[in-house]
C-alpha cells in the first residue's frame, strides 16, 4: 500500500504502529506532503539557504499551522499527539524547516491559550493560514539557560508599552511578522516576566545579519533588536508577571515537538541505511551481511523506537494534563534528541564515505539535529528540570 510504502519498509519499526484510524489519516497526510512537497527541495534548502514560505502556506492548508489550537479562529484542534505525529512525519522531508513550522505552532498556541479575544481575532487566522508567521524570542545574548534573569524591558506608559532590549537566536526573524517578546515587567526573576505581542513592523524593530550554521538552514536565526519599541498594552499575552509561566508552558509542548523531528529523522536515516548496506558490496558480500551491521541496525531500532514511546508517552501527558508533565517533557526531549542523533550517525557511519557526501541526505539530518540537544532547553537543563522534580521532597 501506499502507507507502508512511504512508512517504512519494516513492519517492526513503523510509526504508524498502534495509531487511531483518524491518527493514521493525518500521519499518512503529513507523510504524502514531506515525499512530495519537502524531500524533493530538502537540499536545496539547506545548501542555498532557502526559507520556503510557499510550502509552508502549503503545510497550513493541511491544517498543520495552528494544528492545536482550538477551531474558532482557524486552528485544526488536534492533540499533542497529532501533532508529534505530524512533525515526526514532516520532518523526513526536511527537519530545519518542520522544525520552524512547531516554533510557529508553539507561538500560535500561547496566543490561543493567554491572548484576549481581540488579540486573538487580529492575529490567530493569519497565524493559521502562516499568511503571517510567529517567532518565539526568550533568549538574550547574556540570557540563555538562566531565561529568567532576561533583561529586555518594557516601560507602561498609559495604554503603551514601550520596549527595549535585545532577543538572540531568534528562529524565523526577519521572516516573521509576529513576535512574542519575555521582556521585565517587574522584580528580578521570573515573576517580573510579561510575554508582549509585537508585529514586525513596529518603529525600533530591527534585526541583526543571519546568522551562519551548522543546520536549520531553510530558516533564518537572527537577534531581534527593539529600540523603544511602542506597543498597547492590550498586546500582552496573560497578566503582568505570568510571562515565564506562559513562556515555559509553551517550551513543554516545543520540546516534544522538537524531539519528534528528531525521531523522524532517525526513522529516514535508519530506513535509508537498511537499504544501503543491502546494496552495498565489500569482501565480496552486501555490507548488511556483516554481525557488525546487523547489531548496529538492531541497536538503532531499538533507540528509535524507545525514543518515539518516550516522546508521544509525554505529549499524551500534556493532553491528558498529568502531574509529571513537565519531567515527562524534559526526558523525552533528553533522550530522544540524543539518541536519535546517535542513530543518524550511526547510519552515517555505515554509509562509509558516502554518508559525507551532500548527495546522500544522513548528513543534513545529522547537521539538522545537532542543535536539537541545544535549543529549546540544552539537555543539561533538562537533566536539571528531571533532578529538581525527582530530588524534591
Ligand atoms: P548557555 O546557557 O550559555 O549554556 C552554555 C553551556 O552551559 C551549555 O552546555 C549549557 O547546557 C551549560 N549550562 C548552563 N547552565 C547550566 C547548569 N545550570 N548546569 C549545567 N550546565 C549548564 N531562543 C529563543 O528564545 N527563540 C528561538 O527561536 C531560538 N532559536 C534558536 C535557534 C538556534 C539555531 C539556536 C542555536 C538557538 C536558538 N535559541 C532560541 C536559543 C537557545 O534556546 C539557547 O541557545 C539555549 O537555550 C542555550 O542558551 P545559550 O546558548 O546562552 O547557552
Ligand atoms: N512548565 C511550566 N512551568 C514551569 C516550567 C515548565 N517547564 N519551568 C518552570 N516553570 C515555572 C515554575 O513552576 C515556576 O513557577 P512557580 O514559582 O509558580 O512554581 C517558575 O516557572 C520559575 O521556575 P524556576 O523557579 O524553576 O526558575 P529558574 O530560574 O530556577 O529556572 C529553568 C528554570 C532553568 C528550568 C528555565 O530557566 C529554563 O527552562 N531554561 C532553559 C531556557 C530555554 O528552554 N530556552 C529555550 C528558548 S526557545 C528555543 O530555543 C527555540 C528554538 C524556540
Amino acid at each position: 500500500s501506499f502507507r507502508s510504502r512511504l512508512m517504512s519498509s519494516v513492519a517492526s519499526i513503523d510509526p504508524s504502529a498502534g495509531l487511531t484510524d483518524e491518527q493514521l489519516a493525518t500521519q499518512e497526510l503529513a507523510t504524502r506532503f514531506a515525499h512530495n512537497e519537502m524531500l524533493p527541495h530538502m537540499a536545496q534548502w539547506d545548501q542555498k539557504e532557502e526559507f520556503p514560505l510557499s510550502t509552508l502556506r502549503a503545510a497550513a492548508q493541511l491544517g498543520f499551522g495552528a494544528i492545536y489550537c482550538k477551531e474558532d479562529y482557524g486552528g485544526s484542534g488536534l492533540t499533542r499527539l497529532d501533532a508529534s505525529i505530524i512533525f515526526e512525519a514532516l520532518s523526513l522531508g526536511c527537519v530545519s524547516t518542520t522544525a520552524y513550522l512547531s516554533i510557529h505552532n508553539m507561538c500560535a498556541w500561547m496566543l490561543d491559550t493567554y491572548g484576549s479575544e481581540e488579540l486573538k481575532a487580529r492575529y490567530l487566522p493569519d497565524l493559521a493560514t502562516m499568511e503571517k508567521c510567529a517567532s518565539y524570542c526568550l533568549t538574550e545574548p547574556g540570557s540563555g539557560s538562566d531565561a529568567a534573569s532576561l533583561s529586555t524591558t518594557a516601560v507602561k506608559n498609559g495604554d503603551y508599552y514601550s520596549i527595549t532590549g535585545s532577543k538572540a537566536f531568534i528562529s524565523g526573524a526577519g521572516e516573521s511578522e509576529v513576535y512574542l517578546i519575555m521582556c521585565r515587567t517587574g522584580q528580578p526573576g521570573p515573576k517580573g516576566i510579561s510575554c508582549i505581542l509585537v508585529p514586525k513592523e513596529t518603529p525600533g524593530v530591527t534585526f541583526g545579519a543571519k546568522e551562519r550554521k551548522v543546520g536549520w538552514n531553510s530558516q533564518p536565526t537572527r537577534i531581534v533588536h527593539l529600540e523603544s519599541a511602542v506597543v498597547p498594552v492590550a498586546n500582552r499575552l496573560g497578566e503582568e508577571g505570568e510571562g515565564f509561566s506562559i513562556a515555559m508552558s509553551g517550551l513543554n509542548g516545543g520540546r516534544i515537538n522538537i524531539a519528534s523531528c528528531s525521531v523522524g529523522a532517525a526513522q529516514a536515516s535508519l530506513d535509508a541505511v537498511i537499504e544501503y548496506t543491502k546494496t552495498r558490496k565489500q569482501f565480496g558480500s552486501p555490507i548488511a551481511a556483516f554481525q557488525h551491521t546487523q547489531f548496529e541496525i538492531a541497536e538503532m531500532a531499538a533507540e528509535l523506537l524507545a525514543s518515539r514511546l518516550l516522546v508521544r508517552n509525554a505529549a499524551v501527558a500534556l493532553d491528558t494534563k498529568h502531574p509529571d508533565t513537565v519531567v515527562l517533557c524534559a526526558a523525552a526531549k533528553l533522550y530522544a534528541t540524543r539518541n536519535c542523533l546517535q542513530v543518524i550517525d550511526r547510519a552515517l557511519q555505515l554509509h562509509g564515505g558516502y554518508g559525507y557526501l551532500k548527495d546522500y541526505p544522513v548528513q543534513q539530518y545529522l547537521r539538522d539535529c545537532r542543535v536539537h540537544t541545544i535549543l529549546e532547553g540544552t539537555n543539561e537543563v533538562m537533566r536539571v528540570i528531571m533532578a529538581r522534580h525527582l530530588m524534591a521532597s
